[in-house]
C-alpha cells in the first residue's frame, strides 16, 4: 500500500483533512495504524469519534504519527494508499521533548512517503513559513508532491491563495476546506494522478 504523508505546519487542519478526506472515499469506520504497524485504537473510531480524538482548536494536541487507508476510485482504476497524519512542523528546535520526538516521528514517515501533502492554512498571514520552504525544498523534487491550500471557506481565503500561489510559485497547488471537503475531488484527481493503479 502507497503512503501519501500528510505534513505542515501546527494547527493548518491536517487531521481534519485526513479524517474528512477519509469520509469523501467512502470510509465509515477509521481503523488508524502507527508506523510500527500496531492498530490504535483496535477498534475502528466513527469518523465523529476520530474528529473528537484528532482535530483541536489548540496546536499540537495530537502528537502520534498514525495513519488510515483509503481507496481512491476513479477512471483507470483503484489506488489503496494509506493517508498518514503527522503533528505540526515548527521551524527551529521545540522546546518541549515530547514534540520534538513526535516531529521527528513525522519527518521519518515523510523520508518515506511516495506522496507528500502539504497542507498550509491560506488565512495566516504568511502562510508560506521557514518550516514550509524547508519541507518544499526537500520534498518537492524527487517525490509526488502537492500545496494542499487549507480553509479555503473562511473569509479571505481567495486573497491568501493568490498569495500563496506567489510564495509557493512553480509548485502545484490545490485548494480545499478540510471542513466542508469543497476541492475533495480535485484532491483525489491530483493524488490518482501520482500514484500507481492497484
Ligand atoms: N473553517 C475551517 N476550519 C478548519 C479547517 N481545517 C481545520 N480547521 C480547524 O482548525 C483547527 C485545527 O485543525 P486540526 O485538523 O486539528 O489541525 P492540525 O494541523 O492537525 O493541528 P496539529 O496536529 O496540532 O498541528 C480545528 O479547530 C479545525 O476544526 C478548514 O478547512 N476550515
Ligand atoms: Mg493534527
Amino acid at each position: 500500500m502507497r503512503a501519501a504523508v500528510v505534513v505542515g505546519g501546527v494547527n493548518v487542519g491536517k487531521s481534519l483533512l485526513v479524517v474528512n478526506f477519509a469520509a469523501y472515499c467512502g470510509e465509515r469506520g477509521l481503523r488508524f495504524q502507527s508506523p510500527s504497524g500496531a492498530a490504535e485504537p483496535l477498534r475502528p473510531w466513527s469518523l465523529g469519534e476520530a474528529r473528537r480524538q484528532l482535530v483541536s482548536p489548540g496546536p499540537h494536541a495530537v502528537l502520534a504519527v498514525q495513519g488510515v487507508a483509503v481507496t481512491l476510485t476513479g477512471r483507470g482504476g483503484s489506488r489503496s494508499v494509506r493517508l498518514w497524519d503527522t503533528p505540526g512542523l515548527v521551524a527551529g528546535v521545540a522546546r518541549d521533548p515530547s514534540v520534538r520526538r513526535a516531529m521527528a516521528d513525522g519527518l521519518a514517515k515523510l523520508a518515506e512517503a511516495d506522496l507528500v501533502l502539504h497542507v498550509v492554512d491560506v488565512i495566516r498571514p504568511n502562510c508560506w513559513g521557514e518550516a514550509d520552504q524547508a519541507i518544499a525544498q526537500w520534498r518537492a523534487t524527487h517525490t509526488p508532491y502537492a500545496v494542499v491550500a487549507n480553509q479555503m471557506d473562511r473569509p479571505g481565503a481567495r486573497e491568501g491563495l493568490k498569495h500563496l500561489r506567489r510564495q509557493a510559485a512553480g509548485l502545484p497547488v490545490v485548494p480545499v476546506s478540510a471542513l466542508t471537503q469543497q476541492g475533495f475531488a480535485g484532491l483525489r484527481r491530483a493524488m490518482a494522478a501520482s500514484l500507481p493503479v492497484d
